[in-house]
């Protein structure tokens, strides 16, 4: 039996819409997800909840994003409540040329994103906050007890969220803030599962010694972020080797995907971290409507044994996963293959 942390007041989160090219579609990311994995968990007797208590988060957030990051946010949620919407990014300043600080929460909101994927609502501060609580709580369960698995549903996910920027429905990184807790027990490796690269988690240990960062994922020659994500890519001068980027073609299987991945737990053994945090998202799931990936339900306990194989200290961060009638599914099937 696992422990399921949700995100308190998720769904305060709730954009409508994105945006697709030329089209304006149905806001993936959608609160029914996290409703929908855990309900079904809680059904098969796989899970129960576990309700911390709720700690402040300043100290783990403000070692893994800039202070005027974090000051931006709620000043944009707070400008989204009084114009009554959601605020999309619409400028995006290139530096160096255009390196002042705007004062307009337009202008501020695109200093600090990286696409148009992460609006900010009134609820958007709020839930992002609670996300990344949620990440921090199941960090200091595993410190209590090692043996426990612990789950966060996270909501908003984060790990395209890096420093001082969000993107690609991330907001504060999640999985970086439950790592940054974790690392006053020794050094943290990270899994990053979800279809796409995490860029964000890659930014905030870019250069940090004491956090290894494995990440398979969709090729960002052709997917999602594009910039970041490629092999060559491995942290940097304080940190080199620390980080592992897998990029995956079109169609990639399960036989092609786990040898990927057994290559890439390798590495993280070489490392010899003291505890895993899996970023974990289900978009690589073949029918997502963001996967490029042919991974069938059955690959996902395979996923899930191979890294339990590590019998290492586990926490998992719920990242990515939009095919939201099979979610469930794919959360019991991976809760499954750990021996749950
Ligand atoms: C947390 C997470 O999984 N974020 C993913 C954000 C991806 N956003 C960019 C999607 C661009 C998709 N373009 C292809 C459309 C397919 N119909
Ligand atoms: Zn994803």
């Amino acid at each position: 039996m696992i422990k399921l942390i949700e995100t308190i007041g998720h769904d305060r989160h709730a954009p409508e819409v994105e945006y697709d090219h030329d089209r304006v579609i149905p806001y993936r990311e959608t609160p029914n997800r996290a409703e929908l994995i855990r309900d079904y968990l809680l059904e098969l007797g796989l899970a129960e909840i576990f309700a911390p208590q709720i700690s402040d988060p300043s100290p783990s957030l403000s070692a893994i994003h800039t202070l005027p990051y974090l000051e931006a946010l709620p000043r944009l949620s707070q400008a989204a409540s009084e114009a009554g919407r959601y605020l999309y990014p619409y400028i995006f300043p290139v530096r160096p040329s255009m390196e002042r600080i705007p004062d307009l929460p337009f202008g501020l909101l695109g200093r600090h994103s990286i696409d148009v994927g992460s609006p900010v609502g009134p609820g958007t501060w709020s839930a992002a906050v609670a996300a990344a609580q949620a990440a921090i709580a199941a960090a200091d369960l595993l410190v209590t007890d090692p043996t426990c698995l612990p789950y966060a549903l996270c909501r908003p996910p984060g790990h395209h969220s890096g420093r001082d920027f969000m993107g690609g429905y991330c907001y504060l990184n999640n999985a970086a803030a439950a790592a940054q807790r974790l690392k006053s027990r020794g050094r943290v490796a990270i899994i990053d599962i979800d279809y796409h690269h995490g860029n964000g988690t890659q930014d905030i240990f870019w250069d940090d010694p004491d956090v290894f960062f494995l990440s398979l994922h969709g090729d960002p020659q052709f997917e999602y972020p594009n910039y970041a994500g490629f092999s060559d890519e491995r942290g940097g001068v304080l940190a080199p080797g620390t980080i592992l980027n897998c990029p995956l073609p079109r169609l990639t299987n399960a036989d092609q995907y786990l040898a990927t991945l057994t290559r890439g737990l390798e590495a993280v053994i070489r490392y010899s971290p003291a505890t895993i945090v899996v970023s974990l998202g289900f978009d690589t799931y073949r029918d997502d409507p963001l996967s490029s990936f042919a991974l069938d339900l059955d690959a996902f306990p395979k996923i899930a044994h191979r890294i339990a194989s590590l019998h290492l200290p586990t926490l998992l961060i719920q990242e990515g996963g939009y095919a939201s009638d099979v979610l469930p599914r794919l959360a019991a099937a991976f809760l499954e293959g750990w021996g749950i």
